[in-house]
């Protein structure tokens, strides 16, 4: 058996409880197959794809808080230090009812890839708990966030391993991780990015994956001889990606007709009203229902759908494995040109392969909403440095990292004899680096 093949095996039997995690392994290990078979002895005699896959450090701990009612309620919460060859874990929190270890381990394990591809010096991980933030007051959300990091503050620092913002997690909570960190500490570091502008946030975080994401599908349909202006384009998830996303799909020129949130999803064949949407998910956190309510020309529908609309292009926006085999089928029928993740993998495995066996550009998530971490990494080298750049600044910096990696993806591909294969090339080039760092550390 192969040496990519016996640890595939081993992962699976090891981890058979994270189906998650099975799946985002598989998808790394087939990509760099090409990569280990070129020197598959020295790989297996260093165990280098099971260092690759097993966590450096798994922290589980328990986060109890008092809600509005006086009653105790308990959670759990993780943080999974995956990998530092390249630089200090990095990766967002997430707050999400269906998140156990094998959520924040595929996360965890995707971060890496990511991280690397940017091109900065950042290391792979995540965390999060099982908490749910719907219907919580601004009180409840606080004293759950202190407590949570009452615990994980001993695991983290600016130097050491810097979380972020994920699903359920923005603004409002890294404010209140951020001032108990600070409380317990006494430290006034960069161990959170996605601050507020007041404490040491950086311009066009906020804005960073959604906009990264359509730097990149725009250079990717270039080389592809491909205009984004004047395309249609649906979008899945009404956060902090597929509004920014939207926005900036419009300003280049493209018409976004959809967006949904986890109980039903807008169709506006005027193109989605970003202030409106804004309104309607940052202001008030309410549901989508709303947003008809002042665009009467949008329908709204319960449930799932944006892939049944006929786009151009597809930006899966939302969560995990959202985008399935019968969604490809459909995207295809109705001539869609491009699929980029701006989820951490929201397409099957089924679905991407039905995809790239049909010609659509299939852009992965960890190339194409690397945006957000790269721009975390700007925001830890401005608290570094004790200045702020303008958001002129950071969205030019933004822009050249996306384009960087489009185009390493690309060349990636060709190199291995895979051209217009961006999954592998993302792959690939992510390994490339890690594996170097990793083999020159020794056996650690
Ligand atoms: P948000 O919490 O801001 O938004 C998530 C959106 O997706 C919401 O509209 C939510 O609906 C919807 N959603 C979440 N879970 C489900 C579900 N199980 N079923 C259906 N809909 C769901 O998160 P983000 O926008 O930050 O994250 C979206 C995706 O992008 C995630 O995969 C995340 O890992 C990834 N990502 C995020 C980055 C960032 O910087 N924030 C960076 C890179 C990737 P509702 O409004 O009802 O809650
Ligand atoms: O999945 C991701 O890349 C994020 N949630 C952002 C991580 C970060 O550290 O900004």
């Amino acid at each position: 058996m192969s040496y990519v093949d016996e640890v595939l095996e081993k992962v699976k039997q090891k981890n058979a409880a994270e189906p998650e995690f099975i799946q985002a392994v598989s998808e790394v290990l087939e990509s760099i197959r090409v990569v280990i078979e070129a020197d598959e002895d020295e790989y297996r005699r260093t165990a280098f794809l099971e260092r690759l896959t097993e966590p450096e450090r798994q922290i589980k701990f328990r986060v109890p808080w008092v809600d509005d009612k006086g009653q105790v309620q308990v959670n759990t919460g993780y943080r999974i230090q995956f990998n530092s060859a390249i630089g200090p874990y990095k990766g967002g929190l997430r707050f999400h009812p269906s998140v156990y270890q094998g959520i924040i381990k595929f996360l965890g394990f995707e971060q890496v890839f990511k991280n690397s591809l940017t091109g900065l010096p950042i290391g792979g991980g995540k965390g999060g708990s099982d908490f749910d933030p719907k219907g919580k007051s601004d009180n409840e959300v606080m004293r759950f966030c202190q407590s949570f990091m009452t615990e994980l503050y001993k695991y983290i620092g600016k130097d050491e391993d810097v979380p972020a913002g994920d699903i359920g997690v923005g603004g409002r909570e890294i404010g209140y991780l951020y001032g108990q960190y600070k409380r317990i500490t006494n430290l006034y570091e960069g161990v959170l990015t996605g601050k507020g502008l007041t404490f040491g946030g950086s311009l066009a975080r906020t804005e960073a994956t959604g906009y990264g994401l359509l730097y990149l599908t725009e250079e990717l349909l270039k080389i592809n001889g491909i205009e984004l202006a004047g395309k249609t384009v649906c979008v899945s998830g009404a956060g902090n990606v597929a509004i920014y996303a939207i926005q900036k799909a419009e300003q280049l020129g493209a018409k976004v007709v959809t967006c949904s949130d986890s109980t039903g999803w807008i169709y506006d064949p005027d193109g989605i009203d970003v202030p409106t949407l804004q309104e309607v998910k940052e202001v008030k956190r309410a549901r989508l229902t709303e947003y008809q309510t002042t665009r009467p020309n949008a329908e709204y529908h319960e449930g799932k759908g944006v892939w049944t609309i006929k786009c151009d292009v597809a930006l899966p926006c939302a969560t995990q494995n959202e985008l399935g085999i019968e969604d490809a089928k459909t995207l295809v029928a109705n001539g869609c040109l491009a699929v980029c993740e701006g989820a951490n993998m929201p397409t099957t495995l089924e679905a991407t392969k039905y995809l790239q066996d049909n010609k659509v550009i299939f852009a992965p998530g960890k190339a194409a909403n690397a945006g957000g971490v790269a721009t975390s990494a700007l925001e830890m080298s401005q608290n570094s440095e004790r200045l702020s750049w303008t958001f002129e600044e950071v969205d030019a910096k933004l822009k050249n990292i996306m384009v960087n990696i489009t185009h390493n993806i690309d060349a990636a591909a060709k190199k291995y004899g895979m051209e217009g294969n961006y999954v592998a090339g993302a792959n690939i080039a992510g390994f490339e680096k890690v594996a170097q760092a990793m083999k020159a550390q020794g056996i650690v």
